[in-house]
Formats: C-alpha cells, sequence, structure tokens
C-alpha cells in the first residue's frame, strides 16, 4: 500500500546473507542500499498490544500492523480506549459460551481480554450505576459483523437480565423474523440487512429486561423486483418456496424459485451455509413466539405468493388509437391473483392510468414499458407495508408498559444496526439515503469524540492541546442543511408534476458548482452527480431519482386495493390517508434520522466499529489495502491519538470524593481530626471518640458560621461571574 510500511522479520542465512520475511510471507532480499530505509519495530508492535492507545508506534502503519497480527492470533476484539474495533472472523469462534458471559459480567474493561460481552457489561453497569439510558453504535461497511455483533450483545443482556422470561424469548425470537423479511444475499454479505435496526431494550430496577421497542429504517424495496448478478431477493421467498407445505403450496399456485421472474434476475437461487428449508421453521416458530396466529401467517404467505406471481405477468404492447399501449399477455398464470381482484378492474389498473383534465378523468393506455413500472411499484409498494405491519405487530408484541413504580423511569440500552457506507458501480438513491445516513452516524461519532472532549476541557479550563481531526459536517451541509441542499432540491423537484431526472439534476449542479464536495456530472449530458463523504466519492446515478423519492401510486392501483376481497392487503395500505405531512421518501427518512440523532444524544454512547478482513468472507486472511481503508476513513488514527492524550473519564468534585474517598485509607475520624484541627486553635476544645466528634457548646454555631461564609462567599463568587457575563 503506498506510503505504508509493512512489518516483518529478518532472517539470517548461515553464510550470512539477510532476507526479509514480511507480514505477508513474502521473502525479499533487501539490497545493500536499501537497508537503511529498515527500521526496528516499537517493541509494543512485536506482539500487539490488547489496547491501541498502548502502542509505542502511533501510525497508520503501526495500528494495521496490530490489528494484522491480533488477526493472525484468532484476537478479533481490540480496544481503542472504550472504542471496541471488532474484526470479522467469518468463521464460528468458541467465544461466545455462556461461561463467557459469566466470565465478562461484572467485571471492568480491560480487565479481561477485549470483547464484545465486555462493552455490552459496560453498557448494562453504566445504565444502573449512572440511571442514564445506554447505547451501542455499531457501524462499518457491508459485510463487516454489525448485524452479528447486535444478536451478541442482546444475547448477553438476556443472559445476565435476572428473570429468564418469556419477553427476553420474544426480542430475541424477533431477529429470525426482520433478517428473513429484511436480509438478503448481496455479493458482498450472505446475509446482508436492506433495512436500518435501532433497538430499545427496557430494563426495571432490578435489571431485568421489562420489553422493547424497534424502530426501521427505510427498507430497500427495490431489491424485491431487480436484483443484481449473483444476489437474491428476500431470503422469506426461497425459504417459503423450500420449507413450505405441498397442499399449501398447491393453493397458492407456488411451484420452486426458478419459475419467478422476480427471484431469478441475480440467476442465484441458493446461498453456500444456508438451509432455508430449515430456515423457514424457524421463521414459522419465532412468528408464533411473536404472537403471529397461524391465520397471520397464512395471510403473509398469500400476500408474498401475490407478489411473485404478479412478477410473472407479462405485457404485449398493442397500438391503440395511434397511442402505445399494451395488454396483460393471455398465456400469465395469474389465477391466483383474480381470487383477490376483479378481474377487469384488475387488468385495467395495470395497462392504464387515469388523470384529471379540466372537466372530468379519463383513461390514458400506458406504453408497455410503463405497465411494467406500474406493477413493479405495486409489488414494491405491497412488501414494503408487508415489512412495516410485520415490524409494528412484533413492536407490540414485545412492547411492556412500564411497572408502575414511584419515582422511577425504567432505562434502557439501545443498540443501532444500520447499513453500512456503500459505493457500488451504479449508486442510486437508496446509496444516497443510507450514505446520508452514515454521515450522520459519523458526525455523531466525530461530534462525541473530538468535539465535545476537547469542548469540555476548554470550558473546564484544561490546558490542552488542540488536535486536528477530519470533520465531516460540511457534507452533511452539502447533503441536508444548507439552504438548497442536495436533499431539499430533489425534493422541491418531486413536487413539481413536470419536474424530471434531468431538471434536478440541472438544479444541484448550478447551485453547488462551487463546493469543493460536489462533483458535477463527467458530461454536459451525463445524468451522474458526485459526493465526497467521509469514506470516500460516490457517484450517485440520477436515474429514477424522483420516482423513488415520490414513492406513490397510481390512483388506480389504489382503486384496486380498495376493491380486493383480501384484509390484510387492504389493511397494510390503509395508513395512507392518516400518515403524516411529509409524503417523500427522504422527508420521512429524514425526520426518522433527525429524531435518532435526538435519541442518541441523550444517551451515553459506545461505539463499536466492525472491519471486514477481506472481501472473499474467508477466515484468516487478511487484506491489508482493505483494512487501510477502513482504517482511515473511520478515523481511528485520530481517535487514538485524542484518547491517548485525552481524559474520557470525569467526575464532579462531589461524586470523586463520594466514590473514591474509601480509596485515601483515612478513617473517617482522621478526617474529622483534620476539619477541627485546621479549625479551632486549641486542642483541648475538641475531642475524637469512636464514633462521634465532641466539640465545646460554642464551636458549634462557630463553625456553622465558617461554613455558611464559605458557601456564601463561593455563591456570591457565582453571582458577580454571572452578573458579569449579562
Ligand atoms: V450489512 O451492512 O447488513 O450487509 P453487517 O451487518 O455488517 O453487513 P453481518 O453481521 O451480517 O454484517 O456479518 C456478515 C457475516 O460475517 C455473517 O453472516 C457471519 O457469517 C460473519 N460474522 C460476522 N461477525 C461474526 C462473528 N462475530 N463470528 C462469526 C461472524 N462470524
Ligand atoms: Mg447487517
Amino acid at each position: 500500500i503506498i506510503g505504508v510500511p509493512i512489518g516483518g522479520y529478518v532472517k539470517v542465512s548461515a553464510s550470512g546473507q539477510c532476507c526479509l520475511i514480511d507480514d505477508e510471507g513474502k521473502e525479499c532480499n533487501i539490497p545493500e542500499g536499501e537497508k537503511a530505509s529498515l527500521k526496528l519495530m516499537h517493541p509494543t508492535s512485536v506482539e500487539g498490544v490488547d489496547d491501541m492507545i498502548r502502542l509505542g508506534d502511533l501510525s497508520e502503519a503501526g495500528l494495521l500492523r496490530n490489528l494484522l497480527v491480533r488477526h493472525k492470533q484468532g484476537s478479533i476484539y481490540t480496544y481503542i480506549g472504550s472504542v471496541l474495533v471488532a474484526m470479522n472472523p467469518y468463521q464460528m469462534l468458541p467465544i461466545y459460551t455462556a461461561e463467557q458471559v459469566d466470565l465478562y459480567h461484572g467485571r471492568k474493561l480491560g480487565e479481561l481480554p477485549p470483547h464484545i460481552f465486555a462493552i455490552a457489561d459496560s453498557c448494562y453497569y453504566n445504565m444502573r450505576r449512572n440511571k442514564r439510558n445506554q447505547c451501542c453504535i455499531i457501524s462499518g461497511e457491508s459485510g463487516a459483523g454489525k448485524t452479528e455483533s447486535t444478536k451478541l450483545i442482546l444475547q448477553f443482556l438476556a443472559a445476565v437480565s435476572g428473570q429468564h422470561s418469556w419477553i427476553e424469548q420474544q426480542i430475541i425470537q424477533a431477529n429470525p423474523v426482520l433478517e428473513a423479511f429484511g436480509n438478503a444475499k448481496t455479493i458482498r454479505n450472505d446475509n446482508s440487512s436492506r433495512f436500518g435496526k435501532y433497538v430499545e431494550v427496557f430494563f426495571n430496577k432490578e435489571g431485568d429486561i421489562e420489553g422493547a421497542h424497534m424502530e426501521q429504517y427505510l427498507l430497500e424495496k427495490s431489491r424485491v423486483c431487480h436484483q443484481a448478478p449473483q444476489e437474491r431477493n428476500y431470503h422469506i421467498f426461497y425459504c417459503m418456496l423450500s420449507g413450505m407445505q405441498s397442499d399449501h403450496k398447491k393453493t397458492l399456485s407456488l411451484g420452486d424459485a426458478s419459475q419467478f421472474k422476480y427471484l431469478t434476475e441475480g440467476d442465484c437461487l441458493t446461498c453456500d451455509g444456508r438451509d432455508d428449508n430449515d430456515e423457514f421453521g424457524r421463521i414459522h416458530s419465532a412468528l408464533k413466539i411473536l404472537t403471529f396466529s397461524d391465520r397471520d401467517c397464512w395471510e403473509i404467505f398469500k400476500l408474498l405468493a401475490t407478489i411473485l406471481h404478479m412478477g410473472n405477468i407479462d405485457f404485449q404492447s398493442t397500438i391503440m388509437n395511434n397511442m402505445d399501449s399494451c395488454d396483460v399477455m393471455s398465456s400469465n398464470n395469474f389465477s391466483l391473483l383474480l381470487a383477490l381482484y376483479p378481474q377487469l378492474i384488475f387488468l385495467k389498473s395495470l395497462t392504464h392510468r387515469s388523470f384529471m383534465t379540466n372537466r372530468e378523468i379519463v383513461m390514458k393506455p400506458l406504453s408497455s414499458e410503463q405497465a411494467t413500472d406500474t406493477r413493479d411499484a405495486f409489488a414494491k409498494a405491497m412488501y414494503g407495508r408487508l415489512f412495516v405491519w410485520i415490524f409494528t405487530k412484533i413492536n407490540s408484541a414485545i412492547h411492556k408498559p412500564q411497572t408502575d413504580e414511584p419515582n422511577y423511569t425504567r432505562k434502557s440500552t439501545g443498540l443501532l444496526d444500520i447499513f453500512g457506507f456503500e459505493n457500488f458501480p451504479q449508486n442510486s438513491f437508496e446509496q444516497l439515503c443510507i450514505n446520508y445516513a452514515n454521515e450522520h452516524l459519523q458526525q455523531f461519532f466525530v461530534g462525541h469524540i473530538f468535539k465535545l472532549e476537547q469542548d469540555e476541557y476548554s470550558k473546564e479550563e484544561i490546558s490542552w492541546k488542540r488536535i486536528a481531526f477530519s470533520d465531516n459536517q460540511k457534507t452533511l451541509d452539502l447533503l441536508a442543511v444548507k439552504p438548497l441542499n442536495i436533499l431539499a432540491l430533489i425534493d422541491e423537484e418531486s413536487t413539481f408534476p413536470k419536474g424530471t431526472d434531468a431538471t434536478m439534476l440541472n438544479k444541484m449542479n448550478k447551485e453547488h458548482n462551487g463546493n469543493k464536495l460536489y462533483m458535477s456530472s463527467k458530461s454536459n449530458h451525463g445524468m451522474q452527480f458526485g459526493v465526497k463523504h467521509f469514506a470516500g466519492t460516490v457517484y450517485y446515478d440520477c436515474e429514477g431519482f424522483l420516482e423513488k423519492n415520490r414513492d406513490s401510486l397510481s390512483v388506480d392501483i389504489m382503486e384496486l386495493v380498495q376493491k380486493s376481497s383480501n384484509k390484510l392487503l387492504k389493511q397494510i395500505f390503509e395508513k395512507e390517508t392518516n400518515k403524516n405531512s411529509i409524503s417523500t421518501l427522504s422527508g420521512q427518512f429524514r425526520q426518522s434520522l433527525d429524531s435518532l440523532m435526538k435519541a442518541l444524544s441523550l444517551c451515553q454512547p459506545f461505539f463499536i466499529r466492525c472491519f471486514k478482513p477481506n472481501d472473499k468472507k474467508m477466515p484468516m486472511v487478511f487484506n491489508r489495502e482493505l483494512c487501510m481503508q477502513q482504517l482511515r476513513y473511520s478515523g481511528m488514527l485520530e481517535t487514538i491519538k485524542i484518547r491517548k492524550s485525552g481524559y474520557p473519564i470525569r467526575h464532579t468534585f462531589k461524586d470523586f470524593l463520594q466514590r473514591y474517598r474509601v480509596l485515601l485509607k483515612t478513617p473517617a475520624a482522621n478526617c474529622c481530626a483534620a476539619i477541627c484541627r485546621a479549625m479551632i486553635k486549641d486542642e483541648e476544645d475538641w475531642k475524637i471518640g469512636k464514633t462521634k466528634v465532641f466539640l465545646r457548646d460554642h464551636h458549634d454555631s462557630f463553625l456553622e458560621l465558617e461554613r455558611e461564609q464559605e458557601l456564601y462567599s463561593k455563591a456570591l463568587i457565582i453571582q458577580r461571574v454571572m452578573l458579569a457575563h449579562k
């Protein structure tokens, strides 16, 4: 890697020839002239350290090597103070057993080798000791291990929570369901989360889990209709087709996955290491635990089948009155769909769109491409709403009202597992939203580690040399803060009936041309724009932006839903009317992110940075370049510098005294004596007994007076300072 030295050791052969074996196992002879560029490694780098704050060689190369050495030893966790770096092992390690839970429970951070359980235990301990809500912010790119880490923390919290009750079971069982409906195989991760989630677990005074609440963010709906090569649709479809009883399948006219267009676009039906058949059983029983009735499950599967059958509808182009139009191909088998909808309305709403002229509503025929888009939009909307419905239902199962205890509000630990930063050869609206969310989180991290820390030092007048750090606020400004920011322009254009992706891009180019963080289209006809994100520059393809952002269905489709005989279908589309006023997707996403950030800012945060050691999903392979990239953009080097020279722990004097006075080993009596000695001249005027201080009568009021004066003069000073500031 350019500019990043590699570690190694020198082997001297019997003949005296020197040869270098580097960290990647490569042997090379060192020409005489280059020997001077060899540097002796700092002793802390040779075997690696648990906490990178202790590294002697605080350089990129030093950090990288530390992670490499530990990865080789099988130590996947490393601290930077209280920040945990977690390297995906891509293999099952025997470190998550009940014994390990016991081992880490009740121990201080750093007492034992770094572990995700240690972070979980710190959360739990802090929550109870400080009576403050905690949160774990888990970040990293796709496949780095965020979702697995979230599950491990939940597992730990459930294990240490006193009672082993039904509610813990339910919270844990929410995962297989959410993953079935919201995760899919992508080229980066066989179980990639295509939505973000924030899970808040509530604890009562005794430290037992009392309930939970989950928030979801922006499911990737486009996957329902399109998959990139070697990627799959959501797991649930394949599980259903492989695990469902054959008579049920027959009722729903289901064969196997290869029969459905929506499942075959990526040319990948199975996923190594996943057994869709087994998984179906697990999903089904998890649904039951979460209070979904057999009927609910059946309704869900029916809707999924509907979506699959919809995908198989083809349109045949025709010309009618000189206009492009189309018909549904008669060869298609859509008998299942017709059981749901009146036939004529169904066919018409897919192939026509009605709109208002000055006087009346007219039906305009759609071309076969437009009809295909309408069909896909309907399928995506169905799946998206089904997902939200399932999510809401899970939430109501795990929601438990706080037990009525006067003077106690229950505390929570929140776990944030959100989609990682994405930069594909082609990026669209979804990537823009995802990367915007990641910018927000990065800002939160930077804000917490750097800004707050340094601000606190200046406030307390602690002498301190400021550390430069890369702040991504300017990117956030460009995306969502400045007037006419990118998201605002997309929203604005989405509300113009005549707005197109091209007019939107035009406005963006005009507005942000001078901004160094913004890249205009590469050519005049280009439909791309670029944003310089904290983790690299991403070019976005504008095509489809407005349509995705508007996220609306034609009135004809909405009418079709109303006329359908399916209760669940009607129910999931019901909310439309009473949804709050924000109608665009990016608007809703922004709002939910804002409230997330607000919630996070009220918690004591822990940060877990997941790292991906290689792109091949392989154990024991450490790609230095890939890791270097992650180290750089996650700001780890700066984090270490600030943690190393900083004071991340702070107490008010009062708290500190109350907690740590015992360590002085001065008995209380001696402290009392010290006070008396300082205040009362004559040693004969006071005596220290076994449990009490004995004073002369007049010294009682004397001490009280002195105390008052001391406190009063402090109050006066404060008052004066406040007046001066006015
Ligand atoms: V994405 O942004 O949702 O695409 P994640 O969530 O960061 O991504 P995930 O947790 O799904 O990644 O991890 C990917 C895979 O790595 C898992 O399916 C496991 O096979 C593997 N993994 C991750 N962490 C561990 C671990 N602690 N132990 C064993 C792991 N395997
Ligand atoms: Mg995930």
